[in-house]
């Protein structure tokens, strides 16, 4: 019978950049528990012994660490899943190879892991090795036989252990011919990841996971790629509330598992939304759930309202988010206003943004916590948007200093850091076109 939550719930540290921290992880643990998240899988693709040097034992020190780390995590309830990814290097047909990657796997075994990932993401897609082409013909026949035989030699070491894949190709239908051969060639006891439609997934479906499942066997387990930022979207922010997961999909997946930012502390807003998804997937109310991660992450004002100007400005993702609800609203009515002859009007509701936006950027360009400091090139840009307002505010009341609003905005059009791009341009261009 259904509990109506998904069953894994959880997030990977599967993002280029900076691994986190030990602390930060232990932190995650307590984090992410405390939402109802029962699983992490521990993928960071900047640990070099995970994937680049995949064939090398960890130092003592290191899996000592991981050691403390699986043992904070069963104290928290959480699963982990050590990963690892041989696929940039590896020779599938090399018994030699193939030890390794055993032997890496048994020595986080003795460290007390019970649940392995093996991940095939982000490799190159042809054999490059002639004994493997010789031996296998075409990739998938490599994966599935490496697969199976890490499975098989998993389960003759013990036969609790669980396995996870990520397939070559992860996004799509499931239907295509690598994916499907692969999950069906696997025994449903493997999990198998899935990012959905695309590499980062505007929506998941209950009618995508279904084909998902007809054709490879298996439901997937969700790889969510939010709100991760790494790669093509190193310049966004994803602070934003996790949108576009279908309520019933825990009925159609076996759970899922969101990718993570980089940046720590400002990653817990989205997670903390996508936590409580998981944890109640009819329930959830994406905007009622940032308010109580904003609570809960913000405790105080007024820099937590200070904090909901600014974040307005952080929506831009693969979910597509509506940008800068408080700044549409405000030019939105002033627009009327001014439409209306009522220029008064038009110019309190401005001059009313414009100084929360002020207040609000002075107040957060004082803050020292770490999570301001993540920010920063956000912030910056931010902190040019208030002047930018500010300024603007001056032209429309005196009709002065249009030269250097122009250059100033400028400015703001050539960072690449993303913010508000077009109501933020469109009020500013009308006032340099008046008067
Ligand atoms: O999504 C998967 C399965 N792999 C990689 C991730 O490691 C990466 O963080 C995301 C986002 O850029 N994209 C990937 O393809």
């Amino acid at each position: 019978m259904s509990t109506g939550q998904f069953r894994i719930r959880g997030y990977i540290e599967g993002f280029y950049g900076t691994p986190w921290t030990h602390a930060q992880r232990l932190d995650m643990l307590r984090f992410a528990s405390s939402h109802g998240a029962n699983t992490w899988f521990y993928a960071p693709k900047d640990d070099p012994y995970h994937r680049r040097l995949w064939r090398e034992p960890y130092p003592p020190e290191s899996l000592s660490r991981l050691r403390e780390l699986k043992n904070a995590a069963d104290g928290c309830g959480v699963t982990v899943f050590w990963c690892v990814a041989p696929g940039l290097s590896m020779r599938y047909s090399s018994e030699g190879d193939r030890a390794a990657l055993f032997g890496k796997l048994r020595s986080l075994y003795e460290a007390g892991f019970r649940c392995f990932g093996l991940l095939l993401d982000d490799i190159p897609e042809d054999l490059f090795y002639p004994e493997d082409q010789a031996r296998y013909g075409e990739t998938i026949a490599a994966h599935i036989d490496l697969c199976r035989d890490c499975f098989a030699r998993l389960k003759a070491l013990d036969s609790s252990l669980r396995l996870a894949v990520c397939p070559m190709q992860y996004h799509g239908k499931g239907t295509e011919d690598y994916i499907s051969r692969l999950g069906r060639a696997l025994p449903e006891e493997i999990l198998l990841f899935f990012t959905g439609a695309d590499i980062c997934s505007k929506e998941l479906t209950c009618r995508e996971a279904q084909v998902f499942y007809d054709a490879t066997g298996h439901k997937p387990l969700y790889w969510d790629n939010y709100p991760v930022n790494d790669a093509e979207m190193f310049k966004e922010m994803h602070v934003g509330p996790l949108i576009g997961r279908e309520p019933d999909l825990y009925r159609y997946a076996e759970g899922i598992i969101f990718n993570c930012m980089e940046y720590y502390e400002s990653g817990k807003f989205a997670l903390k939304t996508a936590f409580d998804y998981l944890s109640d997937p009819v329930g959830y109310d994406p905007e009622a759930s940032f308010a109580g991660a904003l609570e809960e992450l913000l405790p105080e004002e007024p820099l937590r309202e200070a904090f909901v100007y600014f974040a307005d400005h952080l929506r831009t993702s693969c979910l597509k988010d509506v940008n800068s609800r408080l700044m549409d609203r405000a030019f939105g009515r002033a627009s009327v206003l001014m439409e209306t002859g009522d220029l008064p009007g038009a110019l309190a509701l401005i001059a009313d943004y414009t100084a929360r936006v002020r207040r609000s950027a002075d107040l957060l360009k004082r803050q020292k916590a770490p999570l301001f400091a993540e920010l920063t090139q956000w912030l910056e840009k931010y902190y040019l948007m208030a002047e930018i307002l500010d300024a603007a505010l001056r032209t429309l009341q005196t009709g002065q200093g249009r030269e250097a609003l122009a250059a100033m905005l400028r400015r703001y059009n050539d960072s690449a850091t993303v913010l508000t791009a077009f109501t933020f341009r469109a009020y500013v261009e009308q006032v340099l076109g008046m008067g």
